[in-house]
């Protein structure tokens, strides 16, 4: 059921400026480029609510930078943020997984200017077979004294001001943290307004649950195929696995039933699959803010990688803390284990 106050649902507008008191960096600024980000995703929603119906099955017909192929709704996505975040005048610079280089939506020149960086539907191969997909966003300050799009973006995860996810699944969910812990909205069609519905999500420090996608078992490195060996057996205490390969979906679910999703590296792709900038840190600061954990390469905090390109991958694990903790004893110190 969705969370009353004073007999009075709380959308996320509401919400946002109640965070203000407690939250500097959630300023009347901030929360105006918030509603750029909500109504793109009610725009996305209305068109994932309809696939089948309208014309958003399947190819558009190019690859995007990183060689894959676009969907429509891939496109029709990434529009709709570039023209919502486009109106607001705080917004100085936007990234996104299908662009191939940052864009300067405008020159902004006051203190509270905002680069926002996201993949616009993640997961996207699912969309024709009815399963879950996901926006993904992060928002990082404009930096005053860089020069360019290019490196201005390159920050840390641990510069970023909020993040979120929009997961389309059996209801639209918005999950979002500006640093003051981690909240749940969901859509409500008939009211068109994210309402609250789930406040200060702590995830559960440990649950016998991974996600990976583990017919590529052979082409990780050995040290995580023997944690996946010996999480799977009475040793480790006999985990079941969940993967839907949309990584919000997968996300969601460790966020509020607790457990470890991972994509390490691979013979194929060393660096790993995932985007770093707008898939990992985001959701490596809605986990922390969570109580749980998120590491790249070596067990090095996901927040703490230094980006040299917009498009960096990472290998990610991802969940709840004792289960990380767990999982980087085999990846860190393969030998001691
Ligand atoms: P995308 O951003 O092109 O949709 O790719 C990212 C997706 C993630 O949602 C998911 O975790 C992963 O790719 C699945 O990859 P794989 O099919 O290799 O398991
Ligand atoms: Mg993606």
């Amino acid at each position: 059921m969705a969370i009353k106050r004073d007999g009075q649902y709380v959308t996320f507008g509401q919400h946002i400026q109640e965070q203000q008191q407690h939250f500097p960096s959630a300023s009347g600024q901030f929360s105006w480029l918030m509603s750029g980000i909500t109504l793109a995703t009610k725009m996305i929603a209305s068109y994932v609510r309809r696939a089948g119906l309208i014309d958003v099955w399947g190819e558009e017909g190019s690859t995007n930078v990183q060689g894959e192929e676009v969907k429509k709704l891939d496109i029709i996505a990434n529009d709709a943020l570039k023209k919502t975040l486009g109106y607001r005048g705080n917004v100085g610079i936007i990234a996104s997984e299908e662009d191939d280089e940052p864009r300067v939506l405008q020159e902004v020149d006051d203190d509270d200017s905002y680069i926002v960086m996201f993949d616009p539907l993640d997961g996207s191969s699912n969309i024709d077979v009815n399963v879950s997909v996901g926006t993904i966003f992060t928002i990082f300050r404009n930096p005053k004294d860089v020069e360019g799009a290019e490196k201005s973006v390159l920050q840390p995860g641990s510069k970023q001001v909020a993040a979120g996810y929009v997961l389309y699944g059996s209801s639209t969910v918005l999950v979002y943290t500006a640093g003051n812990g981690v909240h749940q909205f969901t859509l409500d069609p008939q009211f068109g307004a994210y309402l609250l519905t789930r406040e200060n999500i702590k995830m559960p420090a440990h649950a016998g649950t991974y996600s990976v996608n583990e017919a590529y078992l052979h082409r990780f490195p050995e040290p995580y195929q023997r944690y996946l060996g010996w999480a799977k057996h009475e040793e480790g205490g006999g985990y079941k696995s969940r993967y839907v390969g949309s990584l919000v979906a997968d996300f969601h679910r460790i966020l509020i039933t607790g457990g470890i999703f991972m994509y390490p590296p691979t013979t194929e792709q060393p660096a790993g699959k995932l985007r770093l900038m707008y898939e990992c840190n985001p959701l490596a600061f809605i986990a922390e803010q969570a109580g749980g954990l998120a590491a790249g390469e070596g067990g090095q905090p996901i927040m703490e990688i230094e980006p040299a390109d917009v498009h960096d991958r990472t290998p990610l694990v991802i969940g709840s803390k004792d289960n990380v903790k767990e999982a980087l004893r085999f990846i860190m110190d393969p030998v001691k284990v």
